[in-house]
């Protein structure tokens, strides 16, 4: 029960972290674009068949590439070439640009910049073109220019609004808010009600004052004890070194 809640109090602190990382949105006049939906935990991977010779592309979007080998924390996208690594794009560096060069088309450019100099004094950089599709996420071509790398994908996740309301409303186009938002709302709600009430039933039916009024207030004391407890349960499952016995080691 103790680790359960060590854990899980773990879980929502990381959660908070991780929600107010990079901004995915981009707004193009009427168009909305959310490109969260392409954040690929696996990284996305291309080995251009061209004058590129030996390199290999990994890269996300709107997150970290965690398949990059590469010595900077915040690398969205690397190349690796004769087995030396290179960042080609910081996820802090970012900026999204409409695409203009062709009518019809939906999407953007999404560049990602601040990686390593090159010779030229140009800071490598990453140029991500992703454009709207009715199909899943297709990477179309890499290609580099004086480090400027371009990638080019399409995908039904570059598209505005999330899922074309057509013709008509007048009033109808709803926002939306994410499911990082709805889980805080809620989780605001519970610990306010649960405050509210606790405090109310400890005074009332209990006839507690002051401190001692806050609902189980032994266990919140003890709180920072558990949360400890969970980083080093944590911290032994990563390295090896924890004691638990009934877990096998991966
Ligand atoms: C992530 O990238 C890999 C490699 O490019 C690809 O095979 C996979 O389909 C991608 N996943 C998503 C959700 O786009
Ligand atoms: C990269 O080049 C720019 C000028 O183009 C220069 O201002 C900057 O200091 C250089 N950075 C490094 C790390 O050499
Ligand atoms: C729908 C919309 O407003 N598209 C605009 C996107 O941005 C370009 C360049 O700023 C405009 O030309 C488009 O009209």
């Amino acid at each position: 029960m103790k680790i359960i809640i060590s854990l899980l109090l773990v879980a929502v602190t990381i959660f908070s972290v991780a929600s107010a990382a990079a901004q995915c949105t981009f707004a193009n006049g009427s168009d909305k674009y959310d490109f969260s939906a392409m954040k690929n935990t696996t990284g996305y991977t291309f080995k251009p068949s061209n004058t590129l010779g030996a390199a290999t592309y990994y890269w996300n979007v709107c997150d970290i590439c965690q398949q990059c080998a590469t010595s900077e924390e915040n690398t969205v996208s690397c190349q690796v070439s004769g087995g030396a690594w290179r960042t080609i794009g910081l996820l802090t560096d970012v900026q999204f640009t409409a695409i203009t060069d062709q009518p019809n088309v939906k999407g953007a450019t999404i560049t990602y910049g601040g990686g390593p100099n090159c010779s030229n004094g140009q800071a490598r950089t990453s140029r991500m073109r992703i454009q709207c599709s009715e199909s899943e996420t297709q990477i179309v071509s890499v290609s580099e220019t004086s480090c400027i790398y371009d990638i080019f994908m399409t995908s039904k996740h570059a598209c505005p609004g999330g899922g074309g309301s057509s013709s008509g409303g007048s009033g109808g186009k709803k926002g939306g808010i994410g499911g990082g938002w709805v889980f805080i709302i809620i989780l605001l709600v519970s610990i306010t009600v649960y405050i509210g009430v606790g405090i109310g039933v400890n005074y009332k039916v209990r006839g507690l004052r002051g401190a001692e009024m806050f609902p189980n207030i032994e266990f919140w004391r003890s709180v920072p004890g558990y949360v400890a407890d969970g980083a080093i349960f944590i911290k032994g499952k990563i390295t090896g070194s924890g004691g638990q016995s009934g877990y096998q080691q991966v």
